[in-house]
């Protein structure tokens, strides 16, 4: 599987399609949409294949959309195909039978496509709509990712009926040299609170997101920004570049989030390749999951977003560990026993003091991947690194090392948070990338909290409440099953104290539910 495609809630039912190739364990140029449907976003039950290349406008694949609810509580959904002439064009679905709870089936309208490929675009770089929002003209919207001479582009839609579609004069947005933009998102966050809201809220309370994926660099990057449908347009208040605001800094791609009505959240969800070579998926059958569901909000201070695990993990929790006031020392290495280490969910915060003798570090113009990489959970500094060592064999040979270092540079403190790869496994050929990034907090007044979710080869970790997050592919060889170690350390000279720590271990989701079982607990 790859990217997830129109995530929604319907009718007491969550629904999750995503790009699948029934015939393989690798992407092919016959992408079909796959659909699994839950009760809980924890467990999942697989359903017949809901969208399949057939006709002549996406004979070529079913590539990633997008479900909207149109008013009278009728979901829809805009794909892309790849047609007879392998042209990228955006496709109409509709339920077959609106009664079947589990919306099996999936028709395409005849008149398909609804919108073609505009003049100027190559045919291979038109793809992905969105959630349609609607605006007080009576006109939904939707933007369709893009490129021109490496222009990224947004191209945005207008339509009355959903099936007649007119470019807008000017794309929502476009930034030179990035090359085509996949996957687009855009949504409102509430300007105070962490609550969701609708695709279609329009308001001064709130703010909005666009996130784009970058193919060239399979990174998702955001900007918030200030959207008016009646000016149609949109001025986010960071530009996007390289080094701006990503959802995560590990391997987290071809996102979507939808509005949860249940419990009045947003919620994201992203593909999560492999780290392995093509030879492994092909040994083991299959490539590609999707990242545990997350919330997601505007954080206060409106520069950035605010993630964390959705709250139903607590269904999979048992065997609560915890631990509060430890002292870690330099080389300290405190054990987490009593869980499973190779499938739990793990809370730990930090206190620190005298934090006038940290390290000197200028952070203009520096890229934190490359000194995590440099300065890896190896090297000793002064605080830092501090943090966990997940999936660890028992002489430390594997281990994932996700930790934090703080610095100081004339007079402010701040906060670099790592993802270490490079001892993750003994095996040789695996991209062992460290990852990198600041988190935005101030040691001074805040503890420095981290969260890791591990799940065998996953590693999904939240800094600072969720400020700063990366997810990680990892295929230990000795630190596998019972054998897989936790531990929390400090290999900085200035000890660390754990002012709280909370693990679980994380049960096995049900993710091949006999479809009966699901059926007879919804009627
Ligand atoms: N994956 C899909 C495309 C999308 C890309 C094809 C992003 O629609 O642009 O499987 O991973």
């Amino acid at each position: 599987m790859n990217d997830p495609n129109g995530p929604m809630y319907y009718n007491g039912v969550y629904h999750l399609f995503y790009q699948h190739n029934p015939f393989g364990p690798l992407f092919s140029d016959q992408m079909y949409w796959a659909h699994s449907v839950s009760h809980d976003l924890i467990n999942w039950t697989p359903l017949d294949l809901a969208i399949a290349p057939t006709q002549p406008f996406d004979i070529n694949s079913c590539w990633s959309g997008s479900a909207t609810i149109l008013p009278g509580n009728k979901p829809v959904i805009l794909y892309t195909g790849i047609d007879s002439q392998n042209r990228q064009v955006q496709n109409l679905a509709v339920p077959k039978n609106l009664s079947d709870p589990f919306l099996r089936e999936w028709v395409k309208y005849t008149g398909n496509p609804v919108i073609n490929l505009p003049d100027g675009i190559q045919h291979d770089d038109f793809r992905d709509p969105t959630t349609a929002w609607f605006a007080d003209d009576g006109k939904w919207r939707i933007i369709v990712g893009s490129q021109k001479d490496k222009t990224g582009i947004a191209f945005l839609y207008q339509s009355a009926d959903f099936v007649n579609w007119t470019r807008h004069e000017s794309p929502l947005h476009e930034v030179a040299g990035t090359g085509i933009w996949e996957c687009p998102d855009f949504f409102p966050v509430m300007i105070d609170g962490t609550n969701g809201v609708d695709t279609s809220v329009m308001s001064p309370t709130v703010k909005h997101v666009l996130k784009v994926g970058l193919f060239d660099y399979a990174r998702d990057y955001y900007m918030i920004g200030d959207y008016s449908p009646e000016k149609e347009n949109y001025v986010p208040k960071n530009e996007l570049t390289l080094g701006t605001l990503r959802y995560d800094y590990g391997k987290y791609y071809a996102s979507k989030s939808f509005f949860d009505p249940v419990k009045n959240r947003r919620i994201l969800m992203a593909w999560v390749n492999e780290s392995d070579s093509v030879a492994d998926d092909i040994a083991k059958g299959w490539s590609g999951l999707q990242s545990f569901p997350r919330s997601i909000w505007l954080d206060r201070n409106q520069k950035q977003l605010v993630q964390w695990p959705i709250e139903e993990i607590e269904l999979l929790h048992e065997n609560e560990v915890s631990l509060q006031n430890e002292n870690l020392e330099d080389g300290s290495l405190h054990e987490i026993q009593g869980i499973t280490a190779w499938q739990a969910d793990v809370k730990i915060s930090f206190k620190l003091t005298n934090l006038e003798v940290a390290e000197e570090l200028d952070p203009s113009g520096i890229d934190p991947q490359l000194i995590c990489s440099e300065m890896d959970a190896s090297k000793k500094g002064k605080f830092g690194p501090f943090g966990l060592l997940a999936l660890a064999s028992h002489d430390l040979t594997e281990q994932t090392a996700i930790f934090f270092r703080v610095f100081q540079n004339n007079g402010r403190y701040f906060v670099l948070m790592c993802s270490d790869q490079s001892r993750s496994s003994t095996r040789n050929g695996l991209d062992k990338t460290t990852y990198g990034a600041f988190v935005d907090i101030y040691p001074q007044q805040d503890e420095i909290s981290l969260r890791t979710l591990i799940d065998h080869s996953i590693v999904e970790s939240f800094g600072g409440g969720g400020k700063t997050c990366f997810t990680a592919r990892v295929y230990p060889t000795l630190a596998i099953g019972e054998e897989a170690k936790l531990f929390a350390f400090n290999n900085g000279t200035e000890s660390v104290v754990i002012s709280e720590l909370s693990a679980w271990s994380v049960k096995k989701a049900q993710i091949n539910i006999e479809e009966t079982v699901v059926y007879r607990s919804i009627i």
